[in-house]
């Protein structure tokens, strides 16, 4: 029988977008959480960023790789449409999802620790720029329950993982920015019902 573990911190959004597919292929594995910076780079030596899976001894890192590896070695259910165009849009957006909800999320975080320093915000206008993000999201989306999708896939899982993890963690007013965005929350919802154990 196949073995899978997977090494990660679940406060990292590239690790419960690897879980998320995981659990979508209804794949059993282990997980396995960093206890020390150490662990980083012992488990990564190459790059020493988390997660990483290792599939019957073979390593994989970075989660849109794993994603890939998964789908090779378990195609079902599939997590891009068979459609190169549609395929195509989904890991555009799973890209761009991350690259632009990494630096809000870094801002963020650098921000609470200025207001705690008793300095001024890290950068003006932020709030703004994150909600025309999540109305980029929304518009995205459109009628569909998935991106460009009636069924989920990568890109879903992407999105997911940065918003349920953000809205988890932020205080109210960026709480309230993203739940009147009531397509996302229910999407949110969507991915959660097929996703969380
Ligand atoms: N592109 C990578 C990003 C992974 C990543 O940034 N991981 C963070 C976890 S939040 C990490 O390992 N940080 C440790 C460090 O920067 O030393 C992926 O998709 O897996």
């Amino acid at each position: 029988m196949t073995k899978i573990v997977l090494y990660g911190p679940i406060t990292a959004p590239f690790t419960r977008k690897v879980l998320a597919a995981l659990a979508l292929k209804k794949l059993p594995y282990e997980f396995i959480e960093p206890q020390s910076p150490e662990d980083y780079r012992r488990w990564n030596p190459e790059t020493g960023l988390l997660p990483l899976i290792e599939v019957d001894g073979e390593r994989v890192h970075d989660s849109a790789r794993i994603l890939d590896f998964l789908e090779e070695r378990f195609p079902e259910p599939p997590l891009v449409a068979s459609e190169p165009k549609v395929a195509q849009s989904q890991r555009r957006l799973e890209e761009w999802a991350e690259s632009a909800f990494t630096f809000y999320w870094t801002h963020y975080l650098r921000g609470l620790v200025d207001s705690e320093d008793g300095g001024p915000p890290s950068r003006p206008g932020l709030a703004g720029e994150f909600a025309q993000r999540l109305d980029d999201l929304v518009n995205f989306l459109g009628g569909r329950p998935f991106f460009y999708s009636d069924v989920p896939g990568r890109a879903d899982l992407a999105v997911w993982s940065f918003l349920e993890g953000v809205r988890r963690a932020v205080g109210p007013e960026v709480a309230e920015v993203m739940e009147s965005r009531t397509a996302l929350m229910e999407h949110t919802a969507r991915v959660s019902a097929l996703v969380d154990a």
